[in-house]
């Protein structure tokens, strides 16, 4: 059995976030097929035995299970020694952003490729409200990446796992990101790092085609 095991779907970029890092960290590790499109997340028996929240990623390994890809970031960080941030001020720097992540960078957008990209069924006023505050996010994100390569400067760290998890997916979702440069360069850049995978490389698609 692997060290670490990560209860996901391909589709999930939150969960892409976890494995991400797992990837980059060398860690051995395995992802734990979830049927989410078949409903699995919302079952009593997922819910009372692997997350009560009713939600992937969760993470297995050295006698811990835990849930919300910050909080798994953020443990991984501290048990790798890796893209944790090196002194207190990073740290808060980085849960700063993981936090804005969390509440609207990666929650409207991803609320909307759902939409839009895979039930390809919305009300348009609540996908025009979604697309609205996505791009008010990007474009905050993309003014920070004007000034630096990585969120927090010339390295990476867990801040950018986090905020990176839905920007390797291709479904049409009516936002350009060519309209965000500095986005655009960080994720090229991101996905030059060494170890750096596709989403679908690490986890297995779980939607029927
Ligand atoms: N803040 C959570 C979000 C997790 C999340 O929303 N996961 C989605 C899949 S991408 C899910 O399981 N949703 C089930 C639901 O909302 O019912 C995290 O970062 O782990």
């Amino acid at each position: 059995m692997s060290e670490y095991r990560l209860y996901c779907v391909g589709e999930s970029g939150n969960c892409y976030k976890v494995a991400l890092m797992l990837e980059l960290c060398g860690c051995d590790w395995e992802p734990v097929s979830v049927d989410y499109f078949g409903g699995e997340t919302r079952g009593a028996a997922y819910r009372d035995s692997i997350n009560e929240m009713g939600e992937v990623p969760m993470l297995e390994g050295k006698g811990t299970r835990l849930t919300q890809s910050g909080a798994i970031l953020t443990w991984l960080a501290q048990q790798t020694g890796r893209f944790g941030g090196r002194n207190e001020a990073e740290r808060l720097e980085i849960l700063r952003w993981m936090l804005f992540d969390n509440h609207k960078f990666t929650s409207y957008y991803a609320t909307l490729r759902w939409m839009v990209g895979l039930a390809k069924q919305g009300d348009p006023a609540v996908v025009q409200f979604l697309k609205t505050r996505a791009v008010g996010a990007f474009q905050i994100v993309d003014k920070h990446l004007a000034k630096t390569p990585f969120l927090l400067g010339d390295e990476p760290t867990i801040a950018d796992f986090s905020l990176i998890g839905y920007h390797y997916y291709t479904e049409e979702t009516g936002i350009d990101r060519n309209e965000f440069p500095h986005l655009v360069a960080w994720i090229r850049r991101i996905a030059e790092l060494p170890g750096w995978k596709h989403p679908y490389e690490l986890m297995s698609r779980g939607m029927k085609a």
